[in-house]
C-alpha cells in the first residue's frame, strides 16, 4: 500500500534539512536539531499524503464531524507518525546507519500537552480513529501557548513549572493565516428593523475583536495514506496597534485588544473535573467555538448553497458542556448573518449539535454567572435566552403546572446560565462513556432530561487507540503477539482475542513473563535516571497513574501501605513478596488536598525506602511529571492496574484499558468502565472490591455512613489514620497531614466525612490486595491472567467507540484514497 521506503533518499532529506534550517553538517548537529531535521523530512511524505486526502474528500464530499474540545492531549507526534505511516523501523534503521538512536531522538520531542488527563487524551485516540478509519473530522482545539504544567518534586512537594513547548518550534504544525477568523467580545447589541427583510437585525456594537489564526495538525491514519486535520487557534490583535493614534479612544482599545489578544490563548487551565467559573475561560470556550464554527460554514457554502441542510454534511461532538457555546454561536450565524427564520435555524441546530458527558462530579458543572456571561457574550446570551424561553414552554406542555419541573430544567434560573441544560436541548444525542455511568444520568443527573427525550439518550464506551498504546509502547509485547495472531490486530484488534489459546501455554506464558520483566527494567532505570530511586524489577510492579483527584483515591492506596509497612515491621520474618508501588499524578495547581496528598506519598516512600530493616520488601516511587511520553512506558512495564475510585465517580476511564492492553490485571473497583473489563476478562482475572456505585448512591441519598465507626472498630485503621498526626512521616511538622486526617473524621470541618468512602472500601481493598499477591506468587497463573487480559482487550479499542460513533450519531461516509 504505502510506498517503498527509500533509505539513502531519507538520509539525505535529513541532511539537508539540517543544512537548511541549522547550516551544519549531520555531525554537528544537536539531537535536538536532527529531531527537527527527522520530522521535517517525515512532513513532507505527510503533506502529500494530506493534499491526497483533501483532493479526495473534494471529490466524495463526505459528512464531517468536527470535534469540538478544549483539550487534546497529543503526547508525541514524531513516533506515531512514522508508527501510522509504518515507517518507524525503517526510519529507526536508516537513523542507525548515520549514528543515531531514533528513541534517543524521539525523546527531544517535547509533549504537546494540551490537555489535563482522560478527557483531552481521548479526543487525541478519537482522532486517530476518525484517520484510521477514513472519516472526515476536524479536531477543533486552541493553541495554548503553555499547556499543562511541568510538575516538579521539591522536597516531596508539587511545583508548577511553565510548559514553554513551543519554544524549539513545533515542525509537524502549518499556519494558515488565510483562513484567519475574527471574534467579538463585549460591547452591545442595537436592534434595528429592516424595511426589505421585514425583520429585526442585531447588531453587535462597540465590541472587542481578537483575529483568530489557525494552525493545522496533520493526523496521521494508519497504513491508508488519509492526513486528516487538528485545527488549533492562536490568537492575534486585530489592529496592530497604532502608535500615530492620538485619538485615545482608540488608543485605549489598542491596547486593550492587544491584551485580550495576548491573554487568552495563554495557557490551559489545568483544572480535571473541576468547574472554576474564570471569566478568562469563557473567552477561550467562545474564541475557538466562533473561529471553528466559521470555518465549518465557510468551507461548506464552498460547496452548496443552502443552509437548511448544513447537518447533512456537518456535525458537531461537544466534548462536555466546555464548547457548548456552539449552539448559541451557530444560531447567531445562522439567524443574524444567513438570514434564516429563529425555527429553520433551530431545526438546523438541533441536528448538528451532539453532546457527550463526561463527569458526574458535581464540581465540575459548568454554571456561569449571567452577569459575567451577558456582559462578555451580549448576543449569544440573548439568543440562549430565547432558546430557554421557548424550552420552558415545552416544559409547561408537557408537565402542567409543575413549576418545580420548570426551575430545575431551566437553561437560565437563578442568576445561572447552566452549560449542559443548554447541551441537552440542543443536541440530538446526549451520550455517557461507560454503560454504567450512562445508566447514572439516566437515573439520577439528568433523569428529569431523560424522562422527556429518552431517545436522545445513548452509551458510547470509551476506547484507546491501540496503535499508539500497544505498537509504539510496547515494541516487545507488539512483536510477540503479531508472531502468535498475525498483525491485523493493529487495525481490528478483537482479533486479539486469537490469543487466548496461548494462555495455558508454558513456552508463551515465559515469552510473556519475560518480555514484561525486560519493560520493568526499562521502567526501573528511567525511575533510576528521574527520580534517583532503585526498584527491583523482580518485585511486583503495583501502579496507580492518572490525575490527583480524591474520587480517584490515591489516598486510599497510600494509606494502605502505611498499613503494610507496619505489618512487615511487626512480623519481620512474615513471607512477604516483593512490592513497587508506583504513582504518577499531577494535582490542579489550586486543589490543596490533592497536592498534600502529593507531599504525604512522597514522605512514606522516604521513610519506607530507607528502612533497610525491611530488605527492600517494599518501596514507594512517585514519578514525577506523569505525562502522554513516560505513560507509555510505564504500562508497558505495569504488573498491577491500581483503579480504585470510589464506585459512580469515575465516569469511565481509560487508563484501565491501557494497562489491560498491556497485561495488567485491574485491582479496582466496580466504577465506570471497569465493569465492562471485568465483563470482558472475567471476575477469576481481576481483582475487584469495595462497595458497589449502587450502595454509594444509597449512602449518598439516604444517610447512615459513619467513618468513625472505622476508626473506633478497626486498629489497623485506627493505627495508620494516628500516624498521620503524630508526626510519623512529619518529622519537622507533625501537624501536616492533620487537614488528611480530618477529611476522613470530620473533627472540625463543615463537609461530610470521607466523602469518598475510603474507610467503608479499606478492608475489602487490603483483602484484594492480599489476593494480588497470592496469584503473583503463582507464576502460572499469573501468565495466564496476564495474557487473558490482553487478549480480551478487543473491545476497548477507540476505533469501535468511533465506528459506534459513526452508525448510531454521527452517519459519516467512509473515504478510500484510490
Ligand atoms: C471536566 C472539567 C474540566 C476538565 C476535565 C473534565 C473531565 C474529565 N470530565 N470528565 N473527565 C474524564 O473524562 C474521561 C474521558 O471520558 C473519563 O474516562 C474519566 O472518567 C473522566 O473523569
Amino acid at each position: 500500500m504505502s510506498k517503498k521506503f527509500d533509505k539513502e533518499a531519507f538520509i539525505n532529506d535529513v541532511k539537508a534539512n539540517v543544512k537548511t534550517l541549522y547550516r551544519k553538517t549531520i555531525d554537528e548537529a544537536t539531537k535536538q536539531q536532527v529531531f527537527q531535521a527527522v520530522s521535517y523530512t517525515i512532513k513532507d511524505t505527510i503533506i502529500d499524503n494530506w493534499l491526497a486526502t483533501q483532493k479526495q474528500y473534494e471529490t466524495d464530499d463526505p459528512k464531517t464531524v468536527y470535534y469540538m474540545s478544549m483539550e487534546f492531549l497529543m503526547g508525541r507526534a514524531l513516533g506515531n507518525n512514522l508508527i501510522n505511516l509504518t515507517e518507524y523501523n525503517d526510519v529507526k534503521d536508516a537513523l542507525e546507519e548515520i549514528g543515531f538512536d531514533l528513541n534517543v531522538i524521539e525523546d527531544e520531542e517535547p509533549d504537546a500537552a494540551l490537555g489535563n488527563g482522560g478527557l483531552g487524551r481521548l479526543a487525541a485516540c478519537f482522532l486517530d480513529s476518525l484517520a484510521t478509519l477514513g472519516y472526515s473530522s476536524y479536531g477543533c482545539g486552541i493553541r495554548y501557548r503553555y499547556g499543562m504544567f511541568k510538575q516538579k518534586i521539591e522536597n516531596g512537594f508539587q511545583i508548577e513549572v511553565p510548559d514553554n513547548w513551543l519554544k524549539d518550534g513545533n515542525p509537524f504544525e502549518l499556519r494558515r493565516p488565510e483562513y484567519a477568523k475574527e471574534v467579538k467580545f463585549g460591547g452591545y447589541v442595537r436592534v434595528v428593523y429592516d424595511e426589505t427583510t421585514k425583520r429585526n437585525r442585531f447588531i453587535q456594537e462597540g465590541c472587542q475583536s481578537v483575529r483568530a489564526i489557525p494552525f493545522d495538525i496533520p493526523i496521521v491514519g494508519y497504513d491508508n495514506r488519509i492526513v486528516n486535520t487538528l485545527r488549533v487557534w492562536d490568537a492575534e490583535a486585530i489592529n496592530d496597534f497604532q502608535l500615530d493614534s492620538f485619538d485615545k479612544g482608540d488608543y485605549q482599545k489598542a491596547v486593550e485588544q492587544e491584551n485580550l489578544a495576548r491573554n487568552i490563548v495563554e495557557v490551559l487551565y489545568p483544572n480535571d473535573n473541576h468547574y472554576a467559573g474564570k471569566e478568562l475561560r469563557l473567552k477561550q470556550q467562545y474564541f475557538f467555538i466562533s473561529a471553528s464554527v466559521q470555518a465549518a460554514i465557510e468551507k461548506y457554502k464552498k460547496k452548496h448553497s443552502d443552509m437548511r441542510k448544513f447537518h447533512e454534511k456537518v456535525t458537531f461532538q461537544l466534548n462536555d458542556t466546555h464548547p457548548t457555546v456552539a449552539v448559541a454561536e451557530l444560531m447567531r450565524i445562522l439567524v443574524d448573518e444567513e438570514n434564516l427564520e429563529w425555527d429553520e435555524a433551530w431545526e438546523v441546530t438541533t441536528k448538528t449539535c451532539a453532546y457527550t458527558n463526561h463527569t458526574i462530579m458535581a464540581e465540575a458543572l459548568e454554571k456561569w454567572p449571567i452577569e459575567l456571561f451577558s456582559r462578555l457574550l451580549p448576543r449569544i446570551y440573548q439568543i440562549i435566552e430565547e432558546i430557554n424561553r421557548r424550552f420552558l414552554i415545552e416544559v409547561g406542555r408537557k408537565y402542567p403546572g409543575d413549576q418545580n419541573k420548570v426551575n430545575k430544567m431551566a437553561i437560565i434560573h437563578d442568576g445561572q446560565v447552566k452549560m449542559a441544560h443548554l447541551a441537552i436541548v440542543a443536541g440530538y444525542s446526549v451520550n455517557g462513556v461507560a454503560q454504567l455511568h450512562t445508566e447514572i444520568l439516566k437515573k439520577q443527573e439528568l433523569r428529569d432530561f431523560y424522562e422527556m427525550m429518552p431517545q436522545k439518550f445513548n452509551n458510547k464506551t470509551n476506547g484507546i487507540t491501540q496503535r499508539r498504546f500497544l505498537l509504539h509502547a510496547n515494541p516487545l509485547l507488539a512483536k510477540w503477539v503479531t508472531a502468535h495472531i498475525g498483525d491485523e490486530w493493529i487495525t481490528d484488534l478483537p482479533q486479539i482475542s486469537k490469543l487466548k489459546i496461548y494462555a495455558e501455554d508454558k513456552k508463551a506464558q515465559q515469552e510473556f513473563m519475560n518480555i514484561k520483566y525486560q519493560n520493568k527494567v526499562r521502567l526501573a532505570r528511567y525511575i533510576l535516571e528521574h527520580n534517583g530511586v532503585e526498584i527491583d524489577p523482580r518485585s511486583i510492579f503495583d501502579v496507580q497513574v492518572k490525575r490527583l483527584h480524591e474520587y480517584k483515591r490515591q489516598l486510599m492506596n497510600i494509606l494502605h501501605v502505611m498499613y503494610l509497612y507496619n505489618t512487615i515491621k511487626d512480623h519481620p520474618e512474615m513471607d512477604f513478596y516483593p512490592r513497587t508501588f508506583i504513582f504518577g499524578a499531577k494535582a490542579a495547581a489550586g486543589y490543596r488536598r490533592a497536592k498534600l496528598t502529593i507531599k504525604l506519598i512522597n514522605a512514606v516512600a522516604d521513610v519506607v525506602n530507607n528502612d533497610r530493616s525491611i530488605k527492600g520488601k517494599l518501596k514507594v516511587v512517585f514519578i514525577e511529571d506523569y505525562r502522554v511520553s513516560n505513560a507509555e512506558w510505564i504500562f508497558a512495564a505495569s504488573d498491577v492496574s491500581e483503579q480504585i475510585s470510589t464506585a459512580s465517580k469515575e465516569a469511565s476511564g481509560t487508563g484501565n484499558m491501557k494497562f489491560m492492553l498491556n497485561g495488567a490485571p485491574t485491582l479496582g473497583t466496580m466504577d465506570g468502565a471497569n465493569v465492562e473489563i471485568v465483563e470482558e476478562v472475567g471476575e477469576e482475572n481481576a481483582f475487584i472490591f469495595g462497595l458497589t456505585a449502587d450502595e454509594v448512591i444509597n449512602f449518598e441519598n439516604n444517610g447512615g455512613y459513619h467513618p468513625m465507626d472505622y476508626f473506633n472498630n478497626d486498629q489497623d485503621i485506627r493505627r495508620v489514620l494516628m500516624q498521620l498526626i503524630n508526626g510519623e512521616y512529619a518529622k519537622d511538622d507533625p501537624e501536616r497531614f492533620r487537614e488528611i486526617y480530618d477529611s476522613l473524621l470530620n473533627t472540625n470541618s463543615s463537609d461530610r466525612a470521607d466523602t469518598y468512602f475510603i474507610l467503608a472500601d479499606f478492608k475489602s481493598y487490603a483483602e484484594a490486595q492480599r489476593r494480588v499477591e497470592e496469584a503473583y506468587r503463582d507464576e502460572t497463573r499469573w501468565a495466564k491472567m496476564a495474557i487473558l487480559n490482553v487478549a480480551s482487550s478487543g473491545k476497548f479499542t477507540s476505533d469501535r467507540t468511533i465506528q459506534q460513533y459513526v452508525d448510531e450519531i454521527w452517519h459519516l461516509d467512509k473515504v478510500v484514497i484510490e
